[in-house]
Order: structure tokens, then sequence, then C-alpha cells
């Protein structure tokens, strides 16, 4: 090859790879494999290794980390790095919108465009004649840090700009953040290395930009969506939404979430839309931003101090507070399961008051050294259960002791034991302690169990702790006249407990399987019992093997539900319930024609209606659907997007569906 051969190649490879980068970042629509694009990118780093005079700095080939820095010098913002006004409520909202209408002479309602924001470190990026020159941090607004060479290792910020209508400067305006998937797995890491974890994604993503030496950065999993502009050399649109169309153009990836919207019903709703997305999406947000889409509005509202008159942040709930601990005490679930919990003074997390929250098991409560006393960060994340995030060591009152794991448990005094190879505690006591008692009671009268109408929580525990009641086949023993001297519970409603659970004794095996509490033995796995082995008697004989032939039934619960069954007090009390009268109707060998019938089908990849519907219709029709691909499948679903599931059918040698014949199945 000439030199001007080997030119012209190497742009092209360039060309190549950032194009492929821009489907597979922005567009979030890669075209070719992952094997592909290594494949061309070792083809340029061969042609630069061999021409080094050629290498530039935005070659795709230049992200890996350039050596450390001894400190970060300054940059200043060509335009200030302003920050967002907040809104906490919808009248704040109504404020906003109302502030505009009148500084802009209307009555009329502006439009916005609204996007999540996320919570994540604003950057600046300087594009001049389309190539990445610096990457600042907000720092006071007016001057930032130059984190350039940390910025050039985040494989989604383009080191060139796409097509050639950019203009020659660019600055644009951003979040760096962490994928919440990256955060964990960092995290886990840093746990296997014996090395500090990071509080949250937001601070995971800070110490990975900050860090002086780039080759570190270049390990961390950075993210980055464009939010503004900061200077540009020409206008670069005439509302918000177009200055997004256009960098997405250029190759910066933008939030998918961006919508344009008018009139406070319809931006109420869609600050709704991503409230209730919020857990969902691959990473943390805190709001939602909302920005006068009208540029030439913009330019006439102006800014207060430091903000936009004409954008706002309307934050969720604040998800996270201070608070002390007061107590750490252990909770015995259905299991024996020993779980440290924190009693907390009340505080209000997201909208609610908190005063426990969970510390899982021994492990975590030693990796967060969390102490009676402690002030400690709450995190409530939805709808899930509130934990102790990190403590606030500097805050530590003198002679606050380290928790131990008590040796007996706190209910029943039975011994605690900590199985081999498990991260939990359990009591030794099964039925014999209250707690388990309780709860495995509760479990039984619960709606996807035994569904016991009016047998709530409250009066299993009176049950329990009055003696009334010592396990699940008691229930079927008490009378009116027992019930009626509960708290809190009349004539009526004894009698309505009494019909509820004649009532109750009709049910199915599955739904009896399930309500035995077996480990591990959820519905799904019932179900698949039921219909495996028919009858309880074979659940009750069946072998190691024979359960491991059970969709979705591995070594580990075999062995438990054959230590169910090998425990006498548990047989005793299947047969009291059974005496009792609780009865199913016969599951029916079926030996029909049928395609499906006693075959187990697992379901993968996007299918045109939810999985959960073809499940039951499957179940109806007699089959069995497990959650994994095992040498016991005998079909996979494949819909669109099917990933590992499909491999490892295919190297099975599973027979594979695709959605149209597993309607003709379900047809015959
Ligand atoms: O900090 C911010 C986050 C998100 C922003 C922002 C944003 O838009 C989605 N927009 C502006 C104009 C500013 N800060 C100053």
């Amino acid at each position: 090859m000439t030199s001007t051969d080997v030119k012209a190649e190497i742009e092209q490879l360039r060309h190549q790879l950032n194009q492929h980068n821009y489907y597979y970042y922005v567009l979030d629509d890669p075209r070719i494999p992952d094997s592909e694009y290594d494949r061309l990118m070792g083809q340029l780093q061969q042609l630069e290794a061999q021409n080094p005079q050629l290498i530039t700095s935005s070659s795709p080939t230049q992200r890996v980390g350039a050596e450390p820095l001894k400190a970060f010098t300054q940059i200043t913002h060509a335009v200030p790095m302003l920050s967002l006004d907040n809104a906490f409520s919808v009248e704040e909202m109504a404020d906003f919108e109302r502030r505009i209408q009148d500084r802009l002479k209307t009555s009329d309602s502006i439009t916005m465009a609204i996007e999540p924001k996320l919570d994540g470190l604003a950057i600046s990026l300087r594009y001049e004649n389309g190539e990445l020159v610096t990457a600042a941090t907000r720092g006071d607004g007016t001057t930032g840090e130059d984190v350039t060479q940390n910025v050039r290792t985040i494989d989604c910020i383009p080191l060139t700009l796409l097509r050639d209508d950019y203009p020659e400067v660019l600055e644009v305006r951003g979040e760096i953040f962490m994928p919440k998937k990256g955060f964990n797995k960092l995290n886990q890491r840093a746990l296997t290395a014996a090395e500090k974890t990071f509080a949250n994604p937001r601070n995971a993503a800070a110490g990975s930009l900050r860090q002086l030496d780039p080759r570190i950065t270049a390990t961390r999993p950075l993210s980055f969506f464009s939010y503004g502009t900061g200077e540009t050399s020409v206008p670069v649109g005439e509302s918000h939404s177009q200055i997004m169309a256009a960098l997405k153009n250029w190759g910066l990836p933008v939030s998918p979430e961006l919508t344009v919207r008018t009139g406070q019903q319809s931006l109420k709703a869609t600050y709704d839309a991503i409230a209730s997305q919020r857990e969902d999406l691959p990473y943390d947000i805190d709001g939602v931003v909302f920005k006068v889409d009208d540029l030439k509005q913009q330019q006439k509202l102006g800014f207060v101090s430091r903000a936009p008159r004409w954008a706002i942040a309307w934050k969720f709930p604040a998800q996270e507070e201070l608070t002390t601990v007061e107590a750490i005490e252990f909770q015995v679930g259905r299991t024996g399961s020993i779980t440290p919990v924190a009693r907390l003074k009340p505080v209000f997390v997201g909208g609610v008051t908190i005063s426990n929250a969970t510390l899982h098991n021994m492990g975590e409560v030693r990796r967060k050294d969390v102490r009676a006393g402690d002030t400690v960060f709450i995190r409530r994340a939805g709808d899930v259960i509130p934990e102790v995030v990190r403590v606030l060591s500097e805050r530590r009152v003198e002679n606050a002791l380290p928790v131990k794991l008590p040796e007996s448990c706190p209910v029943c005094g039975s011994d605690i034991i900590r199985p081999e190879g498990e991260a939990v505690a359990r009591c030794s006591g099964g039925l014999f302690c209250a707690a388990q008692r309780k709860e495995a009671i509760k479990h039984f009268a619960s709606r996807k169990a035994m569904d016991i109408d009016g047998l709530g929580d409250k009066i299993i525990e009176q049950l329990v702790d009055q003696g009334l009641i010592h396990s699940p086949a008691d229930l079927y023993q008490l009378g009116a006249d027992q019930l009626s001297s509960l708290e809190r519970m009349g004539d009526k409603s004894a009698k309505n407990l009494v019909d509820a659970l004649e009532q109750s004794k009709e049910t199915t095996l599955n739904r009896f399987i399930y309500a035995l509490g077996i480990r591990e033995v959820g519905e799904a796995t019932a179900r698949n019992l039921a219909i495996e082995f028919k009858t309880l008697e074979a659940i009750r004989e069946a072998s190691d093997e024979q359960l491991q032939s059970t969709p979705d039934v591995g070594p580990v619960v075999a062995s438990y539900i054959k230590s169910f069954f090998e425990q006498s007090h548990n047989n005793e009390v299947v047969n009291s319930l059974v005496a009792a009268g609780i009865r199913w109707p016969a599951i029916e060998i079926d030996d029909s024609e049928s395609p499906v019938s006693g075959k187990t089908f697992v379901l993968t990849g996007s299918l045109s209606r939810p999985r959960s519907e073809y499940k039951e219709l499957l179940l109806e029709a007699g089959a069995k659907v497990a959650g994994s691909v095992s040498k016991n499948t005998d079909y996979l679903v494949a819909g669109e997007k099917a990933g590992s599931k499909l491999a490892r059918a295919e190297s099975l040698g599973v027979e594979v569906l695709d959605e149209n014949t597993l309607l003709e199945f379900l047809a015959e």
C-alpha cells in the first residue's frame, strides 16, 4: 500500500468505528456484533502501530487512559455553568409556569421540554472543529477542573463529531453518571478485593471522574447524556428540543426519555410517568427537569442569580435521610432466618415515616459496621424495604459496641446455627419457635396459599400467643366461641372466619403444597410439583432424583423438599390437615395427543403478548413452565431478541419454537 492508501484506509476504519459507536451508544441500535467491532479496532490498531506518525489524539484507539496527573488544572467556562431551581409540589410547578406567563405577558400554556434529572455530575465538553478538546467539571460554575483525559476514556462520549455540519465551536453540557448495573458490579468487585465500596452510583461516578490516573477511570463503567449547550460559534437550533436533536445527530448521547409537552395536566402526567419508571430505569434519577422549549422565550426570561428562569427541576421526595439507631434487634422469619433489624428514631423518607430498617444479615452488619447509637443514612427506594446505607462514623458515640449475633433465638431460646456456606443464621427451633410458627401460619393462610379470608396477621399472633394454635392444622379445630374471645373480634366476624376456614378446605394440590411453606418452594415450583407428581403421596415419596426431574427443581430445592417430608412433625401436620377435610380435585393423567401436555416449556425474548399470559395458557393445557433452560426442557419458545437462553437451548439440542408455532400447539 502507498502511504496515501494507508492514510485513506486508516481514515475509513476510524469513520466506520465512530459510526458504529453512534449506532451502539446514541441510537441504542447496534448494527454489527461486538466481534466485528473488535476486528475493525484490531485492524486500525495494527495500521497505526505500523504508521505511528498517523496516530491522532481523536482516533478511536486513543481511549486507553493517559499518564497520571499530579493535580487537576482549572478551566474557566466560556459560558457559566448554572444550577437549576427546584420544585417539590404541583403548586410550586404551577407557580413556575405562572411566573413565566407573567414575564412573557401571555396567558397561553408554555410548551416545555421534559427529561429525567440524572443523579450524576455536570460536565462541559468542548468540541473545536469537531474534535473533543477539553472536558471540565462544573466547579463553582465559573471555573471547573480539567478532566479531559478521564472523559476521553468514556466510550459513549465521541472524540470526534459525526457529519460535517457541526459548528466550529460547540460546548456540550450534560451529566456523567454510572448506570446501576455497572455500579453494582464495581462494588461487588471492591467487596471481593476487600476494598472500600461506594455508597451510591453518584459517589462512584464522582470518585471515578476525579481520579488523577485516567487508567483507573478507564476501568469504571461511566456513561453520559447531553442536556444542553454552552458556547456555540453559531446557533444550533430554535428550541431546546431542536438542539437536542442536533446533538444526537452529531453523535452525542441524549436522554431517550426527552419529550415536549404543553399544559399543567400534561406536565404532571409526564412527571408521574417518569416517576413510575424510576425503579426500572438503568440509572438513578432524582427528579424531572422542565425547560421552556422555545429559545426566544428562554432569552426573554433570562436568569436569576445562578439559575435560568426558564428551567426547573421537579425533585422526587428525598429518599435518603439521617437518623439514629436506637437498637439493633433480631427478627425470626418463617424458615427460622435470623435477620438483624435497626430500630430507628422515626424519620420521614420518600413520603413515609420509617422506624425500622433491615440489615439483612451479620455479614452486612459487619461490612457497614452499624452499632446501636450510630447516626446513619437511611434509604428508601420505591417500594423496597428501607435500608441503612452507611454510618456517619465521625458521629459515633463513645462505647458503642459492635453487634454480636446472639447464641440463642430471641423468641424461643433454641440454638442459633449458621449452616456452612450460608450468609443467613437460623433458629434451630423449627415449629417449636413461636416466631416461626406465626410466620408459617401467616404464610399458610395467605391469599396465594389457602386464601383464608379474614385471618389477618394480628389474629394469628393472638392465637399463637394465647396457645390456641400450634400449627396450621389447629386452625381447623377452632370454634366461633374461641375466636370471638380475641381482641377486636365480634361474634359475626368469628362466625365469618369459621365459614372462611371451612371454605378454604376446598383447594388445589398446588396451593396446598405452596401453603406448607417448604423452603424455596414458591408458587411456580409448587405448581410444577403438582403437575409432575399428580398426588401428594407421590411427592412425599419421591426420591431426590425424581424431584429433580421437575422443572426448576435442582439439588438444593430437592433436598429441602425431601427433608421437609422426612420430619415426623411435618408429616403429622400434613396428615391432620388432610384429616380435617382439606381436599383438592384429582389431577388427571393426560394421555391425550396434545402436543403440550406434560411437556416443559421455557419462554424467552419479546413476544406479542405478555409472557404471563402464555404461561397461564400452557399451564391450563397441562404443560409445565420453567424459568431456565436445562436438559429437562422440551421446548424453548423464543421471541425477538432472545439471548442466552436461546444459546443454551441450542447447545443442549432443545427444540426451539417461534410464537406462531406455540399458538398452533395451543390451538390443537
Ligand atoms: O443539572 C442539570 C441537570 C439536567 C441541568 C440541566 C438538566 O437538564 C436536563 N439543565 C440545565 C440548563 C442546567 N442544569 C443548568
